[in-house]
C-alpha cells in the first residue's frame, strides 16, 4: 500500500505587494498554486492508492471563488485518476461560527472526495484501511474529548490517523505558528498501534515518531520557513517507507545580518551593498539591521537600496534600532512611510486629483499618528 500524505497547502494565501506578468494577480497567491499543481502533477505520476490532506486546504475560513475553483481543479484531476482523496479541516478553515458554514461542504460534493469538517472525531474505509480523521476543534478541552477516541480498529488490515494539531516539547514547534486558535497535544495522547499518523498545522517536514509525521507545508509563508524544504510525503507500509518529495518553489533569502552598532550611515550602506552582491532575481529577500540608531537609519540612502533590490520580488529590511526611545523610533518609521508614500503618489497616475494636496494630506494625517 501507498499514500501520499500532505498538508498546509494555503490556497489563496497572498503576499506583498508584487504582480505575477501574465495574469496581474498576487504573485505569491499564483506561487502557492504552482506549488500545488506541481505537487498534484507528481502525485499523478506516483499514482498512489489514496491522498490524504491534513488541513489548511485553504488560508482563510472564506475563501475567494478563484481559490475554491482552482481547489476543485486540482483535486478533481487525482480523483479523477481513481485516488481517493480525504482531507480535514485545519484551524485556517474552519469557521469560528457555525453559521458561517463550510467551504468543505461544497469541496465533498467532488465525487471520490470525503472531507472532514464537523469539529469531531470521524472515520472513512478506503478497502482495507479505516482512516482516523480529526479535523480542527475549538476549544482545547473538546479537541482532547474527541481525540481519546482515536483508537486503532483491528478488524482492518491498517489504521492510519490524520489531525491538525501543534504538538507539545517538539523543539522546532516554540518557533512556529503562535496562532491563538490552534490545538496542542502531546504525543503520549494519541493511541498505540497506528499504522501511519499524518499531522498537519507545523510548517516544516519533521518526523514526530517513526510513524508520525508533520508533512509541512507545500510553499513558505513566512521568514521563519527559510531554509525549509517544501513538499510532500509518500508513505509505503511494507516495508514502512517514507519519502518525502520536494517541490521547486521561489528562493526565499535571509541575508546575513548586519550589526550598525557604532557605524555611520556610508559604512552601514558599503555592508549592504556587499550583502547585496548575491543573486537575489526573483526571491524574497530579508536583510536584518541591528542596533542601528534612527539617525543613522535617517541617513541611509533608500534610493540606491531600491535600485540594488530591484530584481528581488521582495526586499525588506528588519531594523532593530538601539539608541533613542521608543517615540524616536516611531517617528523614525513614520517619516520613512511619508517618504514611501510621496513616492508612490509621485509614481502614481492619479486622474481629476491634485498630487500635492494628496502628498500634503498624507503627511498630515501620518504626522498626527506620530503625536498620538
Ligand atoms: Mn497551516
Amino acid at each position: 500500500m501507498r499514500f501520499i500524505h500532505i498538508s498546509d497547502t494555503h490556497i489563496g494565501y497572498r503576499a506583498y505587494n508584487a504582480s505575477d506578468p501574465k495574469t496581474g494577480r498576487n504573485q505569491r497567491e499564483v506561487d502557492i498554486e504552482r506549488a500545488f499543481r506541481q505537487a498534484v502533477d507528481r502525485i499523478l505520476d506516483i499514482c498512489p492508492d489514496f491522498v490524504l490532506h491534513s488541513g489548511d486546504l485553504f488560508h482563510t475560513v472564506r475563501p475567494s471563488n478563484r481559490a475554491i475553483g482552482f481547489a476543485m481543479e486540482e483535486i478533481s484531476r487525482i480523483t479523477g485518476a481513481g485516488i481517493p482523496f480525504m482531507v480535514i479541516a485545519g484551524n485556517h478553515s474552519a469557521p469560528k461560527m457555525r453559521e458561517t458554514g463550510s467551504v468543505f461542504r461544497i469541496i465533498s460534493k467532488i465525487e471520490g472526495v470525503r472531507a472532514f469538517y464537523r469539529e469531531k472525531y470521524e472515520t472513512a474505509e478506503i478497502g482495507d484501511v479505516l482512516i482516523h480523521a480529526l479535523p480542527h476543534v475549538h476549544g482545547g478541552e473538546r479537541f482532547k474529548d474527541e481525540l481519546v477516541k482515536m483508537l486503532p480498529n483491528r478488524d482492518y488490515g491498517y489504521n492510519i490517523a490524520m489531525l491538525h494539531s501543534g504538538v507539545e516539547g517538539l523543539r522546532a514547534f516554540r518557533y512556529s505558528t503562535g496562532e491563538a486558535n490552534e490545538d496542542l497535544m502531546g504525543m503520549h495522547e494519541i493511541g498505540d498501534g497506528f499504522d501511519y499518523i499524518a499531522f498537519g498545522h507545523y510548517h516544516e517536514f519533521t518526523g514526530l515518531s517513526e510513524r508520525a509525521y508533520y508533512s509541512g507545508a507545500t510553499e513558505r509563508l513566512s521568514f521563519n520557513d527559510v531554509g525549509q524544504k517544501k513538499g510532500f510525503i509518500e508513505v509505503i507500509i511494507e516495508p514502512f517507507t517514507v519519502k518525502f518529495h520536494e517541490l521547486r518553489i521561489r528562493p526565499m533569502l535571509d541575508l546575513e545580518p548586519i550589526n550598525a552598532k557604532g557605524k555611520s550611515a556610508p559604512q552601514i550602506m558599503e555592508e549592504i551593498e556587499r550583502r547585496m552582491d548575491t543573486d537575489t532575481d526573483g526571491a524574497i529577500v530579508r536583510l536584518l539591521i541591528r542596533e542601528i540608531s534612527p539617525t543613522e537609519y535617517r541617513n541611509l540612502d533608500i534610493r540606491r537600496i531600491r535600485a540594488m533590490s530591484a530584481g528581488a520580488l521582495h526586499f525588506e529590511i528588519d531594523t532593530r534600532m538601539s539608541s533613542g526611545t521608543a517615540a524616536d523610533i516611531s517617528m523614525v518609521t513614520l517619516q520613512s512611510m511619508a517618504r514611501d508614500f510621496e513616492d508612490f503618489i509621485r509614481r502614481t497616475s492619479i486622474e481629476g486629483l491634485e498630487k500635492e494636496r494628496i502628498i500634503e494630506m498624507g503627511r498630515e494625517y501620518l504626522s498626527r499618528a506620530a503625536e498620538d
